[in-house]
């Protein structure tokens, strides 16, 4: 679709739109305003597209995918959907002439920070992959009122504040009230047989919510399919409002009723590996999936196909256990409303339903009480119920008196729903997020379902899309690439290893060299503009970017800061190369100890820059509200990226590969996608230390980690950890971080933090000794570029779609 024929062309469309939307002109015009100005002139559009989309989808009965997910991590749209609409360059030089610059327009845009972290992100991602692989697949999530919170450092501690990301409106949703649908909580159900045997139930005194959907475009690149995600908000339902009204003839009642109901769409639990158990959770849960279910089932009905088909035309996918009622729900709606049988519909529901695990943390594993499962969602429960009495019965058959493993892999035990369980038994396909964190499903944690089931299984790496990632977020890199080997690698990502060719060619790499130093040059202007801090493009960035969690070990980094900073006090004459770490990290808000590790980072960043010793040398720059579009800043300045989780415990990592294919080099340990990355680069490469899967294993089967051993016998481990709790100028002479000092020592620390410090330490004078032979610096830096087409989210999802959903490229469209 040509948008518009010129820039001219597009100058006088923005103009009219500013004085026809806002009655504003270029002069009068806010910054704001000139931002909503060209959305919503993009916006209109898009929807041309939009349209044809799903008429070409309704007209050829394509398949469609339905991705649920409880978190979409969008970011920000505006940039994104001009450069898949591929205007961007006109439009950043028809704003130029008008005295405007669209990269200030963008920041304009409050990010959609609907989720915590990787499981989000990787949900939106996916989005942008299956429109730009022409794939009919769309989001199902929830239109939050409030995101993820908006962090503050307050005297060095995190502080959380409501993200309203909505106060000045979300220019891309479509409100879509004729497509509302009712979802029912509470109440009673009653059953009785008819003449012919069959049962039938009755669903009585229930409570009505309406769903209202919000539609947002996704915009392929440079296609011309829009598919959708649709986000439902929770709105109480007209005719509940007047009775209540009416029965209680009081206004204060009424509002309190309405706030009772739209709290189910309030806020994003910002919890992001415990489940907390929380009945508001599993309103929202249920609540996405009934609404999404009850749509996707409408819009089959209207292809007239028998319900057999069902499962040929469409794809329910749950992106982790969170949407895992998906599979009662479509029972329910085939049995009672479609007057299926149990079998019949069950075999639909299977053939349809597909799972991600996406964490192996055993906190995170979700069930819920009986009673309550019962209370709020009846007849759910009973589904659920004989869902589980049915699969009990068969492994019964094929395991005759094993009761153990029975008891093991029952959905409903000891007064719990167990959603992972519930999950496995309603799929056809269960899949993990990388090759390491898949086997260990199959071998270890749902090693007895994978030996009912073994067809089930399968793995998808994890990918992230390189159009944000890499073409918007890096637009110098992304022209040098283009200039060196063509453009073929923007659609056809494997390509990068094009790339390779110039490992010998020393202006190739200098311009690496060149473009990272630019790019370390803008984001060191942004910290001085936003935080006061200056810090020295010369240094080595050093970046960790993920929520902040026990087993992801910020707090190793953070002791190794501690270190160095102790080496230079000590040794006027220590050999260091000059080093700026920056972290971004939110903690779950509960989560007392993540909170502590943020507190020390922010008082090991107060120590080191302000101690004129050592702040020429080391910088601690910790960035307060790490989001989506704080790391599109980030990450094309990075040198290092710190992938340091305890083995096992990371399913695959993203943020590794979004700082993999910006030419930063990987310190890791082998956990997750590192792995993957490890064989792909080489040894050579990244940056590999600490205990592999098989130690940690072995050190839990025979319990001998010691982590006062370590303590006792490295006096850097020692002194490191006497600071945190004795005088020090970490301490303050306070007890801080007495339960840091606790965690590693008395309780034998968990995440084998000091029993890789050496080995970290260690890696990390590698790293910056290599650092200084510049020239190999680069070539590891372009080795890593050019393999990173592997982690594109397209390799991904042109995967799930030929593996899972068995979905092709919608051709018609072209
Ligand atoms: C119920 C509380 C809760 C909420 C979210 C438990 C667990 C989660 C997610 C499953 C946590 C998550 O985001 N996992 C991350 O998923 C990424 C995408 O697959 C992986 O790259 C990360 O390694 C994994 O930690």
């Amino acid at each position: 679709m040509v948008m518009f024929s010129d820039k001219e062309e597009f100058k006088s469309e923005f103009k009219a739109q500013l004085e026809n939307q806002l009655g504003k002109t270029i002069d009068s015009a806010s910054e704001f305003d000139t931002y909503r100005a060209l959305g919503s002139l993009i916006q209109e559009k898009i929807n041309k597209n939009w349209l044809k989309t799903n008429q070409e989808y309704k007209k050829h009965k394509t398949k469609q995918v339905y991705y649920f997910s409880m978190e979409f991590l969008m970011g920000r749209l505006l940039g994104n959907n001009l450069l898949n609409l591929h205007v961007l360059a006109l439009v950043e030089e028809g704003l130029a002439d008008l005295g405007l610059s669209l990269s200030e327009l963008e920041n304009k845009e409050s990010d959609a920070g609907l989720g915590n972290g990787g499981l989000g992100r990787l949900a939106a991602c996916f989005l942008d992959s299956l429109a730009s692989l022409e794939l009919a697949g769309h989001g199902c999530g929830l239109r939050y009122r409030y995101g993820m919170f908006d962090q503050h450092i307050i005297d060095g501690k995190q502080v959380e504040f409501p993200d309203y990301w909505l106060s000045k409106g979300f220019i891309w949703e479509v409100r879509r009230p004729e497509d509302s649908i009712e979802v029912r909580f509470g109440g009673h159900v009653s059953s009785n047989r008819d003449k012919d045997g069959k049962l039938h139930f009755k669903y009585e005194n229930y409570q009505p919510v309406q769903a209202v959907p919000y539609d947002v475009p996704v915009v392929g690149y440079h296609n011309d399919t829009v598919n959708t995600l649709r986000l439902w908000s929770a709105e109480p339902t007209v005719e509940d409002t007047m009775t209540k009204a009416e029965r209680e003839g009081e206004f204060g009642h009424f509002l309190a009723h309405k706030r009772s109901l739209e709290s189910i769409s309030d806020f994003l639990y910002p919890d992001d590996s415990t489940e907390e158990g929380k009945s508001l959770r599993l309103k929202q849960e249920y609540f996405l999936v009934s609404a999404g279910v009850q749509s996707v089932v409408r819009s089959f009905e209207r292809l007239g196909l028998p319900w057999s088909c069902f499962p040929d035309k469409v794809a329910l996918h749950i992106n982790d256990t969170h949407p895992a009622l998906v599979i009662p729900e479509l029972m329910r709606i085939l049995m009672d409303e479609k007057g299926m049988g149990w079998e019949e519909a069950w075999d639909v529901t299977q053939a349809s339903v597909s799972y991600t695990n996406h964490t192996t943390l055993s906190e995170a594993l979700e069930s819920w009480p009986v009673g309550l499962v019962r209370s709020l969602l009846p007849r759910i429960f009973m589904i659920i119920n004989e869902i589980n009495e049915r699969f009990c019965q068969a492994l019964w058959k094929t395991y005759p008196g094993e009761f153990d493993r029975i008891a093991d892999l029952a959905i409903v035990a000891d007064g719990q729903v167990k959603m992972a369980h519930l999950s496995i038994v309603g799929s056809h396909s269960i899949n993990g997020v990388a090759k390491l964190h898949t086997d260990i499903l199959k071998e270890r944690e749902m090693k007895r379902f994978y030996n009912t089931f073994p067809e089930r299984f399968n793995n998808k790496t994890n990918g992230i899309t390189h159009r944000r990632w890499l073409m918007h977020a890096n637009r110098p890199l992304s022209s040098a690439i283009t200039e060196a080997i063509g453009d073929r690698w923007m659609t056809e990502p494997k390509e990068l290893i094009q790339l390779l060719k110039y490992k010998d060619d020393l202006a190739f790499l200098d311009r690496l060299h060149e473009i990272k130093q630019e790019n370390k040059a803008a984001f060191a202007h942004w910290i001085k503009e936003t935080q006061g801090i200056t810090i020295d493009p010369s240094s080595i960035f050093d970046v960790q970017i993920k929520r902040l969690h026990g087993y992801k070990r910020q707090l190793l980094n953070a002791l190794h800061i501690m270190h160095l900073y102790n080496e230079l006090k000590s040794d006027p004459t220590f050999d260091i190369v000059p080093r700026t770490f920056i972290f971004g990290a939110k903690a779950a808000p509960s989560y007392h100890f993540a909170k502590k590790v943020i507190q020390l980072i922010n008082r090991i960043a107060s120590v080191v820059n302000n101690d004129p010793d050592v702040r020429d040398y080391i910088k601690v720059v910790f960035l307060p509200n790490y989001s989506v579009s704080m790391a599109e800043k980030m990450i094309p300045a990075s040198n290092v990226s710190e992938q340091i989780s305890m083995a096992t415990k990371e399913a695959s990592g993203t943020g590794n590969m979004k700082l993999m294919m910006n030419g930063a080099l990987t310190v890791g340990t082998m956990d997750g996608a590192n792995v993957e990355i490890h064989d792909l680069v080489g040894h050579d490469n990244i940056y590999i230390f600490g205990l592999s899967s098989e130690e940690v294993w072995d050190y839990y089967r025979n319990g001998s980690y010691s982590s006062r051993a370590v303590y006792d016998n490295d006096e850097r481990v020692r002194h490191t950890l006497d600071q945190l709790i004795h005088y020090s100028p970490f301490s303050k002479g306070e007890r801080d971080f007495q339960e840091i000092y606790d965690a590693l020592l008395t309780y034998n620390d968990e995440y084998f933090v000091l029993k890789d410090f050496a080995s970290y330490l260690f890696t990390q004078r590698k790293v910056s000794q290599d650092y200084q032979r510049k020239r190999q610096w680069n070539l590891k830096s372009l080795v890593n570029i050019s393999q990173s087409g592997v982690f594109s989210s397209d390799r991904t999802i042109q995967e799930y779609a030929r593996e899972i959903w068995d979905i092709q490229r919608v051709q018609t469209l072209k």
